[in-house]
């Protein structure tokens, strides 16, 4: 192991309105706690327009921005915060490839979806960009770091 992916980290995991409309919220959640990461924050959020275009700030000079925000606000979306080691690199590797059709059976995007334009979540790309966006989501007070307890539940 390198010494950067021993480090805890955080990220900001989206699922997008399709995702959301297409009833995979259960599914996609349970890919990252399965994994083993541990969530610090989730809620179903109506993202105003202002929002998405400070999140996708870097593509505005971009063709298909403006597609982008309409899809990005055309229902809710769920926001989580996700920490855990190499939780950033691990998450997208989960997520797969942009366009769904070049992600690998097996990630969310290659099992889920088939378009660009509707690839059912968003991973950060960075953990600086993993603190700027869970600021950028969430508000103080509707994160929680918790540790797991280590006795059994059941006995
Ligand atoms: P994300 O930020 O959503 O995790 O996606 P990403 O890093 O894999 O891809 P990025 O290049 O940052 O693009 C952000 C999102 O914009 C939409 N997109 N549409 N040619 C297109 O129509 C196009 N290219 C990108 C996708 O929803 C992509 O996830």
């Amino acid at each position: 192991l390198v010494a950067s992916m021993e480090e805890v980290e955080e990220t900001y995991i989206m699922i997008k309105p399709d995702g959301v409309q297409r009833g995979l919220v259960g599914e996609i959640i349970s890919r990252f706690e399965k994994k083993g990461f541990k969530l610090t924050g989730l809620k179903l959020f109506q993202c105003p327009k202002e929002l998405a275009e400070e999140h996708y700030k870097d593509l505005k000079s971009k063709s298909f921005f403006p597609k982008l925000i309409d899809y990005i606000t055309s229902g809710p979306v769920v926001c989580m915060a996700w920490e855990g080691i190499g939780v950033v690199a691990s998450a997208r590797k989960l997520i797969g490839a942009t366009n769904p059709l070049n992600a690998e059976p097996g990630t969310i995007r290659g099992d889920l979806a088939v378009q660009t334009g509707r690839n059912v979540v968003h991973g950060s790309d960075s953990p600086e960009n993993g603190k700027r966006e869970i600021a950028l989501w969430f508000k103080e007070g509707e994160l929680s770091s918790w540790t797991p307890v280590q006795e059994p539940w059941l006995t």
